[in-house]
Formats: C-alpha cells, sequence, structure tokens
C-alpha cells in the first residue's frame, strides 16, 4: 500500500477553512501548533493563506521529546524563512515555556493594542486562534493555557453559535475550538514521518514499513548504538537490511508469536512506540530544507 493512498483526515480541512472563514474579522494572533520532532512534516502548507494578515506564532510543540540544541536551529530556521512573527518551544504536556507563550502573544499584538487604544478604546481585547494538524497537540495546548480560567467570554452577538472566546489573561481571549488542518503530505517521506511521529492512527498503517524507514533513520542519525544496547543487537546486526534488522530485534527480545515464530509485527510497534515515549532518546527525524 503506498502512503500517499490513505484518506488521511477527511472533511477537517473544510470545517477548518470554515471556522476561520466565520471568525477571521475578530481573530488578531494565529497560533499553529507544529510537533517540535517534526516541524516541517506536520506543517501545513495553506496557513499562509489562511491566516492573511494576522500575526503569527509557530508553537514547536512537544518540545520535550527533542534536544535543546535541535529547537536553536529549528527556532533560528523559522525565524530567517520569515513563516512566523515569533517561534516559542513549550510542551503542552509538562506545561514548559508555557509562559513563554503569553510574552509572545503580547509581543505581537503590542502594536495593534497601542493602535487600538489610540483611537480612544477603552480596552482592548486581542483575539488568537489554534491550529495545527492532527494530534500535534492543540486540546492540550488548550487546556493548559485555558486551566482555571475556564470563564467562557459568551456567546455575544456576532460570534458563531457554539463558539466560545475564553479569557486566558488580562487582554487576550482564545477561541476554544481548535482548527485541524491537512498536513502538507504530497510526499512518500512526509507521510512516513508524519506515521513514526504517532500522527495517524497505526491501524491503517503498513505498520513494518514504517518501522522500517524508521530504523533506517535512526542510523542516519548517527543513533545505533542506541538501537543496539536497547534490543540486545550484535555489533554485526548493524550490517543487515532492515527488515533483517527488525526480525534481529524479534528474535533477541524474544518476540514470538503462538506458532513459535518471530513476531516482527511486535518488534516494529515497540520500536514506534519507544520513541514516541522518547525511550530512545529525545531527537527529531525532520531533515531541514533549505
Ligand atoms: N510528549 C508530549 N506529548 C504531547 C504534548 N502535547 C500533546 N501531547 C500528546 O499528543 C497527543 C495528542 O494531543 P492532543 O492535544 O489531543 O492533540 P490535538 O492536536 O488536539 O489532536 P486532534 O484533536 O486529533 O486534532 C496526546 O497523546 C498528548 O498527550 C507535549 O508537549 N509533549
Ligand atoms: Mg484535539
Amino acid at each position: 500500500m503506498s502512503m500517499t493512498q490513505i484518506n488521511w483526515y477527511p472533511g477537517h480541512m473544510k470545517k477548518t477553512k470554515d471556522l476561520i472563514k466565520e471568525n477571521l474579522k475578530l481573530i488578531d494572533v494565529v497560533l499553529e501548533i507544529v510537533d517540535a520532532r517534526i516541524p516541517i512534516s506536520s506543517k501545513n502548507p495553506d496557513i499562509a493563506n489562511l491566516s492573511q494578515t494576522k500575526k503569527r506564532i509557530i508553537v514547536l510543540n512537544k518540545s520535550d521529546l527533542v534536544s535543546k540544541e535541535e529547537l536553536v536551529k529549528w527556532k533560528e530556521y523559522f525565524k530567517n524563512k520569515k513563516l512566523a512573527d515569533e517561534v516559542v518551544e513549550l510542551s503542552a504536556e509538562t506545561g514548559f515555556n508555557v509562559k513563554q507563550l503569553y510574552a509572545a502573544i503580547e509581543k505581537v499584538s503590542k502594536e495593534r493594542k497601542q493602535k487600538l487604544l489610540d483611537k480612544g478604546l477603552k480596552k482592548v481585547n486581542i483575539r488568537i486562534i489554534v491550529l495545527g494538524i492532527p494530534n500535534v497537540g492543540k486540546s492540550r495546548l488548550i487546556n493548559r493555557i485555558v486551566g482555571k480560567n475556564s470563564a467562557g467570554v459568551g456567546n455575544k452577538p456576532g460570534f458563531t453559535k457554539g463558539k466560545q472566546w475564553v479569557k486566558i489573561k488580562e487582554g487576550i481571549e482564545l477561541l476554544d475550538t481548535p482548527g485541524i488542518l491537512w498536513p502538507k503530505f504530497e510526499s512518500q517521506e512526509v507521510g512516513m514521518k508524519l506515521a513514526m511521529s504517532g500522527a495517524i492512527k497505526d491501524e491503517i498503517l503498513p505498520i513494518e514499513d514504517v518501522a522500517c524507514e524508521f530504523l533506517k533513520k535512526v542510523l542516519e542519525l548517527g543513533k545505533w548504538s542506541i538501537i543496539k544496547e536497547r534490543y540486545k543487537l550484535l555489533e554485526e546486526d548493524r550490517d543487515e537490511i532492515m527488515e533483517h534488522i527488525l526480525a534481529k530485534i524479534a528474535l533477541r527480545m524474544s518476540m514470538l508469536n503462538k506458532g513459535g515464530e518471530l513476531n516482527i509485527l511486535q518488534a516494529a510497534y515497540t520500536l514506534l512506540r519507544d520513541y514516541r515515549a522518547a525511550k530512545l532518546g529525545k531527537f527529531g527525524i525532520d531533515d531541514m530544507e533549505y
């Protein structure tokens, strides 16, 4: 099965486009959440069009799963490419650096706030929306920043029914419904990275292929010794093709199915789950495009 034949996220994109269209006038700042392990593969290609004249903040979420060096590198990358006004690395899971996000929101909205105050408005609320591909951590982040301040601002006339603006801080309101966007899955490679990261349900994936691609990537990154030690491999196993290394993992870890054959599928799942839980160390798997 080719990765690109998978019907990834039917229906989501239209809903998000409607959500943005309906609320665009009210939005000042777009928070685009990406996965710090795959900051390019988890970016949506249409977001520049959707967010138009709005201020943009890229959130490198799941920062707890990558190294500090990688975060620095990606922040520079997005800034140099002018893909965002601000870039903030954080972990919606642990709460790391969420404060920095508030500072970034204040920073990008300062000018607009001042302009409105100069016009004579007594009180200015900056409105923000969260956008991102599935599983990138939108809900976790919203829950974290809404936290105790979850009193909705209410459905005032002109707001879309059922949508809530929630005050998250003095002068900052958040749309409580995040926009789910498609990843840019034009290439097999992007599809594979999304699969490895856990952004796609494993049940619809050729999981052994994904594990082999992951192994290839890990070797490319010079992390053989981690794999070798964790799965009790021998140095000579390294010269095997990926399918065989996967089989060796099953062999050395005594992963057998009922008939006593090697359980390759279990080895594949174990490898990917261990990566996603940072048991193989903290590292990303996207290459930087220049
Ligand atoms: N390690 C780690 N895991 C995270 C972080 N943020 C979210 N997750 C995990 O990622 C998974 C998806 O998080 P959600 O907040 O549900 O993602 P979402 O973007 O709302 O996903 P959809 O609603 O499917 O679009 C969950 O298992 C979270 O626990 C993070 O900063 N670090
Ligand atoms: Mg969600």
